[in-house]
């Protein structure tokens, strides 16, 4: 049996349900760990985060590595290219959406949400965002694909990075730069057409509200802190 430990907010478990979505791999369980954020589950992953896969109790980490592998495991259809360039491409384009706009957006978070914010975070991860939505201005596909025409792994990693980017980071007093890139821009409305990435989109929306509803109540400062000190408990 396979399952997915994933979360409605988790851009980078979004990346993978999409994929799971486009390919129909409705046998895969989707749900979030019960012991997220505790240390029986970093015992278990040291790395600690979602997505996991599990399979039959093997768990993989990573959701590249957790991609790459669905990909090898059910071929049909595929989301990678037609040719090894092709697929080269598709993985670049994946990289600029995972490493190059997801993980500044995921470190850029916090700071939508503390009393004072950190500007110079703000500006190194902000400033690195606003260059790479730049770069894919260059490399984005103009027919409402990132590229081949049709739905690939790089639309997988690009479609969260980008729900990212116009939802969490004018809550950082920065703009959004998606409307200023003109390609991206219509990349970014096309996409959201297709059904694998508006249901990812749908269910981003609700982790985001649940999300904020936490911070407005206090409930999410409590979690963390609790998460936190358990954390510092285990590893003593
Ligand atoms: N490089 C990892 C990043 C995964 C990641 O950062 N996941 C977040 C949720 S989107 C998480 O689990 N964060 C928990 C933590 O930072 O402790 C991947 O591609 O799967």
């Amino acid at each position: 049996m396979m399952k997915l430990y994933s979360g409605d907010l988790s851009p980078y478990s979004a990346r993978v349900r999409m994929q799971i979505y486009a390919k129909g791999l409705s046998h895969i369980i989707i749900e979030r760990p019960t012991d997220f954020g505790t240390p029986k589950f970093r015992e278990r992953l040291p790395i600690g985060r979602i997505p996991v896969l599990d399979i039959d109790g093997d768990l993989m980490p990573e959701s590249e590595v957790i991609s790459e592998y669905l990909e090898e495991v059910f071929p049909q259809p595929s989301l990678l290219g037609a040719t090894p360039r092709e697929t080269a491409h598709i993985r670049t384009l994946a990289r600029l959406g995972d490493i190059y706009l997801m993980n500044n957006m995921f470190m850029l978070s916090p700071q939508t949400r503390v009393s004072s914010r950190n500007e110079g975070i703000v500006e190194l991860l902000g400033g690195q965002v606003v260059r790479n939505v730049k770069a894919l201005e260059r490399m984005i596909g103009r027919d409402g694909f990132a590229c081949c025409g049709r739905l690939t792994l790089a639309d997988c990693a690009l479609a969260p990075a980008l729900f990212l980017i116009e939802n969490v980071l004018p809550g950082t007093g920065l703009d959004n730069p998606v409307p200023q890139n003109r390609n991206v821009a219509s990349y970014w409305a096309a996409i959201q057409q297709q059904e694998a990435a508006a249901r990812i989109l749908a269910e981003l929306h609700r982790g985001l509200e649940e999300r904020r509803e936490l911070i407005r109540t206090g409930a999410f400062d409590r979690m963390m802190a609790a998460s936190k000190a358990a954390m510092e408990a285990a590893e003593q």
